[in-house]
């Protein structure tokens, strides 16, 4: 390609063609390609379909405008994101729309939190995110927790996911790189309050779901441990 064609190399593009680029990842930022089986992602997608009859998927809202994320949500746990336009971004004990309390943290999950957070206590919140395909989530920080020694702990189900993730300041630099179903990844330490987000998702890279999309599961602990 003629000079003035040539792609400066940024984080996602190597200067020599084809190789794989290198990716400086943010301190604390850690992800464990593979860390559930097809077995075991299959049986966790049969806990997370049984707790979406339980406390079925809800339309969150954007705080004062009332715009429509473009993911549908549920959670487990003692406690569960919300938001919607008149209160904004909440934990609350119970399901937005139907007032019951949230279904439990299925075992799989607290194992893994047990496994990879490195912290003492106990997750008390599962965000479910369902992405079908176009649905993406804008770059934030999780900052509605008070227990920043706890990390977010996230594991990937389904179809892959273009993920951003970069540092404290939504103008500052980053990276990507593309969840896949199985994987786990962890905003710990420097990175806790990193911004991150979901660029897009790639249909057809999984049959995990039936139809497609992807899910995506936060554990978080809200409350401070002492
Ligand atoms: O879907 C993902 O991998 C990221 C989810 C996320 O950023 C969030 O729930 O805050």
């Amino acid at each position: 390609m003629p000079p003035s064609q040539k792609k400066k190399p940024t984080a996602e593009t190597s200067p020599v063609e084809g190789a794989p680029a290198a990716v400086r990842l943010p301190d604390g930022f850690q992800l464990i390609p593979g860390a559930l089986s097809a077995i075991e992602q299959e049986t966790l997608l049969a806990d997370i379909h049984d707790i979406m009859r339980r406390a079925p998927l809800f339309q969150p809202r954007m705080p004062r405008t009332g715009q429509p994320f473009s993911v549908k949500m549920t959670n487990c746990g003692p406690l569960g994101w919300v938001s919607d336009k008149d209160h904004g971004y909440r934990y609350q004990p119970t399901h937005l729309d139907t007032g019951v309390p949230w279904p439990p943290i299925p075992q799989k999950l607290l194992d893994l939190w047990r496994t990879h957070a490195a912290v003492e206590g106990i997750p008390e919140a599962c965000l479910i995110n369902h992405y079908p395909a176009g649905a993406k989530m804008g770059s934030h920080r999780d900052q509605d927790e008070h227990e920043p020694r706890a990390p977010v702990l996230s594991v990937s189900l389904g179809d892959d996911a273009v993920f951003h993730v970069g540092g404290p300041k939504r103008s500052g630099p980053k990276v990507r790189v593309t969840l896949r179903s199985g994987d786990v990844c962890l905003l710990a330490g420097p990175s806790r309050f990193a911004y991150h987000g979901i660029d897009r998702i790639l249909p057809g890279t999984s049959n995990l779901i039936p139809g497609g999309g992807r899910i995506n599961l936060t554990l978080r602990r809200v409350t401070p441990f002492d």
